[in-house]
C-alpha cells in the first residue's frame, strides 16, 4: 500500500489538524476551534510555537497573562457556544500545565470540551531532571501532567511523534460527544514535539463534525411516559442539557402542551424566558419561593439534562413527597439514573418531542398549573422589592443587580461564578435569550469572572457581556482584564466590594461560627487594606470609575455603554444582605462537639435539617 505521506514535527501535525476540524452552526461552516490560547516556556515555544507560528492566520493563538485564565477563558468559549466549539490551551511544562488543573476540573464538572496541550518532559530523558521536572523516587513515568488524568475525560502522553494520530481522533471524538465531553488533555513530551514523522496525508483531511442527537429506548421512553400520565403534581427541572441541546423552543412547547410548570438550575437559568408564565424560576439551595414550593409537593420530577447536584435538590431535602419519582432525561446515563431515577437517555430536544408524542393530549391538573402562575406572581414582588433602588451608603448586592439589569440590553450576557451573588442572580436576574445567563456554579471557580467574561466575548462578539463579581474573586485572578484590552474584547466588569468573603462569612455565622478570616475585618492584620480597585484596574488599561451609590451606578453604566474598551466599575457594598425570600437549606456539615454555645446550637437545628434528607 503507498499512502501519500508528508513529513512533519508532531507538534506541526497537531496544528494542521486542527485547523482541518469544521464544525456547521446555522448552516455556515465554521473551525470547530475558535482559536488557541498560549503561554510558551522551554516545554512549548520550540515546537508547538513554532507549528502555531505556520498557522497563525487560519487558527490565530492568544496570548494570555495566567494558565488558568486562559483556560477558564477557553472554557467559557465552549460554554458560550453550547459546546458546538471550543478551543485549545498550550502551556509549557511544570508550573504553567499545573496551573491548568484547577480549569481541567472546572471543564470536567461542568462537561464543558477544551483541548489542553501541556507541554511534558523530554521522552527521551537524555537531559533529565531538566528544569521544573519534578522527579519522582519511585516512578520514573510520573510527570507533574498525572495531575490532569482524574480531571480529564480522556488523557494521553504523546511520546512518539506517530501516537499523536489516534490521539487526536480519539480527542475529537470525546470533545464532540455531548454524553462524554469534557477536557482532552495530550501531554506533548518537549523532544517529541520537534520529532518529524511521515503523517499519511489524509489524516489532514477536512473534517466536518455535527451534534449527535441521542433518540430514546423505546422501553424507558414507554416507562417514563407512564410516569408522567400518573402524575398529579409534575414539574420540570431544566438542567444545563436543555441550553447545550438548543431545546429552549421544544421545553416550552411541552410546558404549555402539558400544563406542566418548569424551574431551572443554574446552569440551565436561561432555558425559557424569565417571562414564560410556566417558568417558575430558580430552584433549590437558591430558588425562588414558588419553585421551592412546587418542588416540596411535586410527586413527578421530570429532571432534563441536569446533574442534580446539591444546590438543585436541596441536599436531598427539598422534595418532600413520599411518592416521588425522578425521571432523568440525560445524554448520560449517569446522570439519568441518579436517586433511583427513572432512566430516559437521550437529546433533551429530542427527548422532550417524544415523550409530548406519547403523552397526546394529557395535562397537568389545572388547580395544580395554577398553583404554580400564583406561586410566581408572589414571587415577582418579592423579587421586585429586593431589587428596587436605594439612597443606603451600602447597597446589598440584590439592589446592585436591580440597577444592572435595568441597563441590560437584549444583547446582554451575563457572567458570574462564585461568592454571594450566584445566589442572589439565580434568583433575581432575569434572564431572555437562551444563553444569556453564564454561571460557572459546576465548580464554582472564583477567579471565573473576568477570564469567563473574556471567552464569551471572543464567542460572541455582538454580545453585551457584563461580568458580576466580587472582591475576593477578582483579587484572586483579574488579569485577563489586561488580554481582553489588547484583544480589543470589551467586556463591563461590575465588581461589588464589601471588603470579603462575604458569603463564607455568612455561612460560618449560620453554622455557629465566630466572624473569622472571612472579611477583612475579621482577618489577622497589621494593616487593613483598602484597595484601590478602579486603579487596580486602570493600570492594565481599562475605563473604570468608582461609584458611591445605585444612582451613580446606573449613570455609570449608561455613560460607559459606548466604550470600547474593557470597564471596571466598582461599588461598595453590604456584605450581611441576601434576599430571604425563598431558598432552602444546604448541608454543610456542622461540628458535633464544641465549646463554643452557637455552634451547639446550630448543631441541633443542623441535625433536625438532616432528619428531612432522602437517602439514596
Ligand atoms: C478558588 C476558590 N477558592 C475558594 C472558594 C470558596 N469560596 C466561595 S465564595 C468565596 C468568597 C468569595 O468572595 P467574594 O468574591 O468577595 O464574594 P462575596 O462572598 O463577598 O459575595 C470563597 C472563599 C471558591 N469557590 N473558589
Ligand atoms: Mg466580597
Amino acid at each position: 500500500m503507498s499512502q501519500k505521506t508528508v513529513r512533519l514535527t508532531m507538534a506541526q501535525a497537531v496544528a494542521r489538524f486542527l485547523t482541518r476540524q469544521m464544525t456547521v452552526i446555522d448552516g455556515e461552516k465554521l473551525p470547530i476551534f475558535g482559536g488557541v490560547f498560549a503561554i510558551f516556556g522551554h516545554g512549548n515555544v520550540a515546537g508547538v510555537g513554532e507549528a502555531l507560528y505556520g498557522i497563525k492566520d487560519t487558527l490565530p493563538t492568544y496570548r494570555a497573562q495566567n494558565e488558568q485564565g486562559m483556560a477558564n477563558a477557553a472554557i467559557a468559549f465552549a460554554k458560550a457556544s453550547f459546546r458546538r466549539r471550543f478551543m485549545a490551551c498550550t502551556t509549557s511544562i511544570g508550573p504553567g500545565a499545573l496551573n491548568m488543573v484547577t480549569s481541567a476540573a472546572l471543564a470536567h464538572v461542568n462537561r464543558l470540551p477544551v483541548l489542553f496541550l501541556p507541554g511534558d518532559v523530554f521522552a527521551n530523558r537524555r537531559p533529565d531532571p531538566v528544569l521544573q521536572q519534578i522527579e519522582d523516587f519511585g516512578d520514573g513515568t510520573m510527570t507533574v501532567n498525572d495531575c490532569f488524568r482524574p480531571v480529564s475525560r480522556y488523557f494521553d502522553r504523546i511520546t512518539r511523534p506517530e501516537q499523536i494520530i489516534p490521539a487526536l481522533r480519539r480527542a475529537m471524538q470525546v470533545l464532540t460527544d455531548p454524553a462524554d465531553c469534557g477536557p482532552v488533555t495530550l501531554a506533548l513530551c518537549q523532544d517529541v514535539q520537534a520529532e518529524a514523522y511521515d503523517y499519511p496525508e489524509n489524516f489532514f483531511d477536512e473534517k466536518v463534525w455535527t451534534s449527535r442527537r441521542l433518540h430514546p429506548d423505546a422501553d424507558e421512553l414507554a416507562h417514563a411516559i407512564t410516569a408522567l400520565k400518573a402524575a398529579q403534581k409534575p414539574m420540570i427541572i431544566a438542567g444545563g442539557g436543555v441550553l447545550y441541546s438548543e431545546a429552549s423552543q421544544t421545553l416550552a412547547a411541552f410546558a404549555e402542551r402539558h400544563g406542566i410548570p418548569v424551574v431551572e438550575t443554574q446552569a440551565g437559568k436561561s432555558s425559557l424566558p424569565h417571562r414564560h408564565p410556566l417558568n417558575m424560576g430558580s430552584v433549590g439551595v437558591t430558588g425562588t419561593s414558588a419553585s421551592n414550593q412546587l418542588a416540596e409537593a411535586a410527586d413527578v420530577v421530570l429532571a432534563v439534562g441536569s446533574r442534580l447536584q446539591d444546590f438543585t435538590t436541596g441536599s436531598w431535602a427539598l422534595f418532600k413527597n413520599d411518592d416521588l419519582k425522578i425521571i432523568g432525561l440525560n445524554v448520560q446515563a449517569f446522570d439519568a439514573a441518579k436517586h433511583e431515577g427513572l432512566p430516559l437517555v437521550s437529546d433533551a430536544r429530542v427527548g422532550l418531542e417524544a415523550l409530548s408524542a406519547g403523552l397526546g393530549s394529557h395535562k397537568a391538573d389545572d388547580a395544580w398549573t395554577k398553583k404554580a402562575t400564583d406561586g410566581k406572581a408572589e414571587w415577582l414582588k418579592a423579587a421586585e422589592k429586593a431589587m428596587a433602588t436605594t439612597n443606603a451608603a451600602l447597597p446589598s448586592d440584590a439592589q446592585v443587580i436591580g440597577a444592572v439589569q435595568r441597563a441590560r440590553t437584549e444583547n446582554t450576557t451575563l457572567v458570574c461564578a462564585a461568592g454571594g451573588l450566584p445566589g442572589e442572580l439565580h434568583k433575581l436576574w432575569q434572564a431572555d435569550q437562551p444563553g444569556s445567563y453564564h454561571m460557572e456554579y459546576g465548580f464554582s471557580t472564583m477567579g471565573y469572572e473576568v477570564a469567563g467574561g473574556l471567552g464569551v466575548k471572543l464567542a460572541k462578539p455582538g454580545s453585551d457581556v457584563i461580568v458580576m463579581v466580587g472582591d475576593g474573586s477578582y483579587m484572586m485572578l483579574n488579569s485577563e482584564i489586561a488580554s481582553s484590552i489588547m484583544l480589543g474584547a470589551k467586556i463591563t466588569v461590575v465588581l461589588l466590594d464589601n471588603a470579603g468573603y462575604g458569603c463564607i462569612n455568612r455561612l460560618q455565622m449560620a453554622t455557629g461560627g465566630a466572624n473569622f478570616n472571612n472579611l477583612l475585618r475579621d482577618t489577622h492584620h497589621v494593616t487593613l487594606p483598602a484597595i484601590d480597585f478602579a486603579a487596580h484596574a486602570a493600570a492594565m488599561g481599562a475605563v473604570t470609575r468608582k461609584v458611591a451609590s445605585i444612582a451613580e451606578l446606573e449613570i455609570a453604566l449608561k455613560e460607559t455603554a459606548g466604550e470600547d474598551r474593557t470597564t471596571v466599575i466598582v461599588i461598595d457594598t453590604d456584605p450581611l444582605i441576601t434576599t430571604d425570600e425563598g431558598g432552602h437549606w444546604w448541608d454543610v456539615a456542622v461540628p458535633e462537639v464544641s465549646e463554643r454555645s452557637k455552634v451547639n446550637e446550630a448543631r441541633k437545628g443542623y441535625e433536625k435539617a438532616l432528619a428531612a434528607q432522602r437517602i439514596g
